[in-house]
């Protein structure tokens, strides 16, 4: 028998629906070390870093990955890039350098469903990544 798919074409079981460990820090119900908060986004330190600074921007409306920034509201896109960008400063970034990355899928590693930039920085960084 086929599985009902909702109207993005997804079967309502995939787990990539179901609620993230991301929702549960936006709503104040996993603890995490938040470093800023507006509106739009917020921003915690990564549980595992991989640099003196990596910090986690995540906006608060919702998508898995940067992938679904074709059909995403400017508004949202836009203030999420700003954000990216504001928190950065706020860090103290913003002179020496640092790197934004988005894993997206299975090939990049992608392990939490919701979009998220990784803030690098705080150290020279190689280059090409891993
Ligand atoms: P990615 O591979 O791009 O999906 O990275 C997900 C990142 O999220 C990874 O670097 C570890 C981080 N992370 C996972 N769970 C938690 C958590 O509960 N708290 C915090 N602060 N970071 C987490």
């Amino acid at each position: 028998m086929p599985r009902r798919l909702t109207r993005r074409g997804r079967s309502r079981y995939d787990s990539a629906m179901e609620k993230t460990i991301f929702d549960g820090i936006i709503a104040g119900e996993v603890p995490a070390d938040v470093v800023y908060r507006d509106e739009h986004v917020i921003a915690f330190r990564d549980i595992n870093p991989q640099a003196p600074v990596h910090v986690l921007v995540v906006p608060l409306e919702r998508m898995e990955s940067i992938a679904e920034a074709t059909s995403g509201k400017p508004e949202t896109l836009g203030r999420f890039m700003q954000g990216i960008a504001t928190v950065a400063r706020e860090l103290g970034l913003e002179e020496k350098g640092y790197r934004v990355v988005f894993n997206t899928g299975r090939d990049a590693l992608q392990t939490v469903q919701y979009v998220h930039a990784h803030i690098l920085g705080g150290r020279k960084l190689g280059w090409p990544p891993g």
